[in-house]
């Protein structure tokens, strides 16, 4: 329940900074050809994307028109479900990884500073409350301080951790990794990997020659490449998303630092374009901080802020103060 509240609470902080200023367009007059320009401009500003914006508010303007709708608070269900719908529409969106034919293999990609291995520690410890045996591979074996940081990961989880020294082929600890996971009948092996930018070739060639290796041990069907997105990145992490799924195709991503960003609106492009599922969100630093996202919650917190603002224009109609 806890961890449900502080999903509930993170949705509602996001809504008070970018869908705050969403719900409040969709208060009770009849709306008019502004009212569309000015929900358009709202969802560019959250990271939704202009050509995605302006497909969301034609299909709304379509439905509104089927139905016979003409004010602005009978449009919130429309946006509602335009939205919730949409996100839901892609397989495997907030679902959970689940291990049905052990071992399960997740690989962790992304930019420096995602969020990768935070966010392997985290589903450690998920699976470990399973009762799944965990293996973790510290294969970022470039930045020194990489191994350190994923084996205080798996001390705290109670995760063993396979590592080489600094400066050695990652593919070789996935490798090595792979045959421990093998030797120790473990569940779910998951690989810690160095952060990359996108656009570097060489970094992103290393990266498949991990996967090849954990393809030629392990098999296709039990690998899941796993992108940890980093909220705050806005519309940029779009391009993230799709350069590595062109590399590796994408089964998850992982927005992470979503109890940082003043927006959320990267879920749309990620889901709609690249029809990649957005399956876990990261809510804080702590081991506990992952929640699987869930679409249809995402898209009624947006529209939750309707009855603070209405609440907060009572107030000031009360005090006489100006309703704007
Ligand atoms: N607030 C918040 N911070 C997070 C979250 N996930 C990770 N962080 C923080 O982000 C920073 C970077 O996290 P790491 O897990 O080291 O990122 P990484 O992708 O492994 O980084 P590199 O290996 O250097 O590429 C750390 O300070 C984490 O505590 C999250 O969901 N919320
Ligand atoms: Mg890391």
């Amino acid at each position: 329940m806890a961890f449900f509240a502080k999903l509930k609470e993170n949705l509602k902080s996001v809504k008070e900074r970018w869908s705050g200023g969403i719900a409040s367009l969709f208060t009770g007059e009849p709306f008019d050809e502004f009212f569309w320009s000015e929900l358009e401009e709202r969802l560019i500003l959250g990271d939704v994307g202009a050509v995605l914006s302006e497909r969301i508010v034609e299909e709304m303007k379509r439905e509104a028109k089927k139905r016979g709708v003409s004010t602005k608070s009978d449009l919130k269900s429309i946006f509602v479900s335009e939205i919730a719908g949409r996100l839901a529409a892609v397989e495997g969106m907030g679902q959970p990884f689940t291990v049905d034919d052990p071992p399960l293999v997740l690989l962790m990609v992304g930019v420096n500073g995602s969020g990768k291995t935070t966010s392997a520690g985290k589903l450690g410890t998920q699976f470990l409350r399973q009762g799944r045996q965990v293996i973790l591979a510290a294969a970022d074996t470039f930045r020194a301080a990489a191994t350190e940081q994923l084996q205080i990961w798996g001390e705290r989880a109670g995760v063993r951790v396979i590592a080489q020294k600094p400066g050695s082929d990652p593919a070789a600890v996935a490798f090595d990794a792979w045959q421990a996971t093998r030797a120790s009948s473990a569940d779910v092996l998951i690989v810690d990997t160095a952060g990359r930018l996108h656009a570097k070739h060489n970094l992103m060639e290393e990266l498949r020659k991990i996967h090849k290796v954990l393809e030629r041990e392990a098999g296709a069907d039990r690998i899941r490449t796993v992108l940890v997105l980093d909220a705050v990145t806005g519309q940029n992490g779009v391009a993230q998303a799709s350069t590595f799924h062109r590399i590796l195709p994408l089964s998850a991503v992982i927005l992470s630092k979503y109890d940082n960003t003043a927006k959320g609106g990267i879920v749309l492009p990620i889901a709609c374009d690249l029809k990649i599922p957005i399956r876990y969100i990261g809510l804080g630093e702590g081991i506990e901080d992952l929640s699987p996202f869930d679409p249809v919650e995402f898209a009624a917190a947006l529209m939750e802020g309707d009855e603070e603002n209405r609440e907060e224009n009572r107030e000031k109609n009360r005090s006489g103060g100006d309703l704007k």
